[in-house]
């Protein structure tokens, strides 16, 4: 292998969730959010973890301003937490809110960090999932309300705009595996769920240009899904990986750009929903112009065809006798991984994101692209001189990276890359359990500590260059 040249104009950045690192989950005039609700539910995240305090963000931002400006980024993805610019989800704004984003903004810009903003990053006003959540197609309505208002409170500071991170996760973790909040079971409404939230970014596509004008750029992050058959000459197997790509790709890439939903997406599912919830109209305004696609890779999915009456088998880290978010894919097994892993027991396989972005590229041909998440947890010892020397990290930053530039080199319009994440912080339902961050949080003095992957990562965004991978297996943890 060689060393890779990004392009000039390449943006290295990394990125952020508001519910993840804030805290303050009571101050500043913020209203409850679901994942208040959720993380307060005995036996809903480890340990009883909460994002009450997490990493001090709204406390802390100027200090991280300064952090991400020594790491010479020239990007930040943050998400605007929905309750803390409009607590109950509807009506008035919250002056304080909007003030602490417009003053984090400004002082990114200050910094010449360009900001680039997520509407939603999972943390649905609490008063909203009382009147039904994501199921209920007004909560659609509600979103593009809330993107007008802040598209007229930051217009002018903001390049890009995006709508919903992972509406797969909002969908189907908080509707159907109820692994996330609200923690509902029911595959119907995660269903339901998953066509509001295409609506609600088509709805709020709109009024974000009604408002800034139809060049304002638009973008959504999707969490898309690289699923391998088991065995490649198996048809069955084939089959089983062409469900799962129905169920946790197209129905937002089918909306999204091509304006339908699959056929077979409807077949596979019509005994959970007869899709009436699609109205007349819908799916006209959901394909709206897209000027960017977020796309957050992680790790790849294995699968084969289960017979019917066949016992379960692997569940692909979903945990025995949890429901699955794959909604109709009963005769779809998971296996469980079997390479190097990841501290979240994801299988690390850089070759997944070349794949998707060059198909991605492929099926949509000038699309541009931009990697919005990427990154790893792994355990990160603290070492006797205080550093955390993190060559895992390092490792599967440096191959993923090399994946992207060889997508890059392969003509895919790939705009920029987005390490997940900034610092460690709140997992959602794993806690801090699980450290995701270039830069270390001691969560009991709040110290920020920069681990060696921010500084290897920083000077690959100074440069541009990155050095030719290392030979063999990715580092990783060992497959239990
Ligand atoms: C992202 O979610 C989030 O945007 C971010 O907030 C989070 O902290 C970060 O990643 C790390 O988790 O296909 O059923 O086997 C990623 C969520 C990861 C969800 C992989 C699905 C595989 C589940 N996804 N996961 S499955």
């Amino acid at each position: 292998m060689s060393p890779r040249q990004f392009p000039e104009s390449f943006v290295w950045g990394a990125a952020t969730a508001a519910y993840q690192i804030e805290g303050a989950a009571s101050e500043g005039g913020r209203g409850p959010s679901i994942w208040d609700t959720f993380s307060r539910t005995p036996g809903r995240t480890h340990g009883g973890d909460t994002g009450d305090v997490a990493a001090d963000h709204y406390h802390r931002w100027r200090e991280d301003v300064a952090l991400m400006s020594e790491l010479g980024l020239d990007a930040y993805r943050l998400s605007i937490s929905w309750p803390r610019v409009q607590p109950g989800g509807r009506g008035e704004l919250n002056p304080e809110g909007v003030a602490f984003y417009r003053d984090l903004v400004d002082a990114l810009l200050d910094a010449g960090i360009n900001p680039v903003v997520t509407l939603y990053h999972w943390d649905l006003p609490q008063e909203l999932e009382d009147a039904g959540g994501w199921a209920n197609r007004e909560t659609a309505y509600a979103f593009a309300d809330y993107a007008r208002a802040v598209a007229r409170e930051l217009g002018d500071r903001v390049e890009v705009w995006t709508t919903l991170n992972e509406p797969w996760c909002s969908a189907y973790l908080g509707y159907a595996s109820g692994v996330h909040a609200p923690g509902r079971t029911e595959p119907a409404a995660a269903l339901a769920a998953a066509h509001h939230l295409n609506l609600a970014h088509g709805l709020a596509a709109r009024a974000i240009r009604d408002e800034l004008g139809e060049e304002a750029n638009v973008s959504i992050t999707l969490n898309l899904h690289v699923t391998r058959p088991a065995d490649p000459e198996r048809p069955a197997d084939l089959e089983a990986a062409h469900e799962v790509d129905l169920v946790g790709n197209h129905i937002f890439l089918g909306p999204l750009l091509e304006g339908t939903y699959p056929v077979e997406l409807r077949q596979l599912t019509a005994h959970l929903t007869d899709w009436s919830f699609v109205r007349p109209g819908d799916l006209t305004l959901i394909r709206q112009r897209l000027d960017v696609l977020g796309v957050n890779y992680y790790s790849t999915n294995y699968v084969r065809r289960r017979e019917a009456g066949a016992p379960a088998g692997g569940t692909g880290g979903h945990g025995a006798g949890a429901a699955s978010p794959w909604v109709a894919l009963d005769r779809v097994e998971f296996l469980d991984p079997a390479g190097p892993l990841t501290d979240m027991g994801w299988n690390i396989e850089p070759e997944g994101l070349y794949e998707l972005l060059t198909a991605l590229d492929n099926a949509h041909e000038g699309l541009p692209l931009m990697v919005t998440e990427n990154g790893a947890a792994f355990p990160d010892a603290v070492a006797e001189d205080g550093q955390v020397h993190d060559a895992d990290r390092i490792d599967y930053l440096h191959r993923h990276l090399d994946a992207v530039a060889r997508a890059v080199e392969d003509g895919a319009d790939v705009r920029g890359y987005f390490v997940w994440s900034l610092l460690d912080n709140f997992e959602w339902a794993y806690g801090y359990a699980k450290r995701f961050g270039i830069v270390r949080v001691d969560y009991d003095t709040q110290v920020r500590t920069p681990k060696d992957s921010a500084r290897w990562y920083a000077q690959v965004a100074a440069t541009g260059e990155l050095p030719a991978p290392p030979d063999g297996e990715p580092a990783g943890l060992a497959p239990t």
